[in-house]
């Protein structure tokens, strides 16, 4: 197998961190074409360039709107790849998930990632968009018999609100659907202290969790 040229990543992370979205998606396209696996791009070429900014915006050397944009520039990348990570032979699901970013949260990018992933695998994904309250998610794992309902919160002053959501299960919700956590101040101590049922640190490992839920408890919401 011949070697797949690597794309120049340290452009392209410097292209999102300034917000070039047309830029951002033409690299994101070219990488594609030249053979670079989906999950490479997205690591070195997307997700490594935000890691910069979240720093840079940490220690006010960039502002809310600069954020925005450089979202934006991840977002026309994460378009690109959408097909492919969401690329499913599956004719039937492999279960339900009712995702969300819990309320108070706008942050909706890592989300989106564990939907796609979560779709890539063949799971129906019931993407209930930012903040959500405890009602909501509960209302859509009933509409539809979702088996597992995933939260994800990237503040410190939002996370406290995933025990609201599962305090409101365990009280009142399907006794089946079970309530998993993540996002980058999230960790399995916080999940475990919280009553969370699982905790993943990333896209894939949420995707790991689904499949171990599934695979466990297969009448859960398929
Ligand atoms: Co915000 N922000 N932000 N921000 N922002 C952070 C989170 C922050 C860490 C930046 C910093 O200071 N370094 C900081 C939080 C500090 C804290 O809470 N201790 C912060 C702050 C303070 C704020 C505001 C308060 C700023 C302000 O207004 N003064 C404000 C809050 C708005 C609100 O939500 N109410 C705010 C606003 C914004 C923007 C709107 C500008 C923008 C969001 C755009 C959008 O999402 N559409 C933004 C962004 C982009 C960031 C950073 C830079 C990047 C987040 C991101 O998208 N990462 C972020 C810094 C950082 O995290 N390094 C920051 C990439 C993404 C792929 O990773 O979301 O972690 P992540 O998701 C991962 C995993 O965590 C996991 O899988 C994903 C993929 O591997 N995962 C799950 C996520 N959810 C999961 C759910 C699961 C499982 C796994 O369920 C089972």
């Amino acid at each position: 197998m011949p070697e797949v040229a690597r794309p120049d990543y340290a452009l392209m992370n410097q292209l999102l961190y300034e917000g070039n979205a047309p830029k951002v998606k033409e690299m994101t396209d070219q990488a594609l074409a030249a053979g670079r696996e989906a999950q490479d791009v997205l690591q070195e070429g997307l997700i490594a360039g935000m890691s910069v900014v979240g720093e840079d915006f940490k220690h006010n050397r960039l502002y809310v709107p600069q954020v925005l944009i450089a979202a934006r520039a991840m977002k026309a990348g994460m378009a690109v790849l959408k097909p492919i990570l969401a690329r499913s032979d599956a004719a039937r699901p492999a279960g339900t998930i009712v995702m969300g970013t819990v309320k108070g949260d706008l942050h909706d990018i890592g989300k989106n990632l564990v939907c796609m992933m979560g779709e890539g695998a063949g799971f129906k994904m019931v993407d209930l968009g930012v903040d959500q309250n405890a009602e909501s998610f509960l209302k859509a794992a009933r509409e539809h018999g979702a088996g597992i309902v995933g939260m994800s919160a990237l503040l410190t002053t939002t996370m406290p609100y995933m025990k609201v959501v599962i305090d409101a299960f365990r009280k009142e919700g399907p006794g089946h659907v079970r309530l998993l956590v993540g996002g980058a101040p999230v960790s399995e101590m916080f999940a475990d202290e919280i009553g969370a049922d699982g905790y993943a640190a990333d896209a894939a490992s949420a995707v790991d969790l689904f499949k171990e839920i599934y695979s466990s408890a297969p009448e859960a919401g398929a």
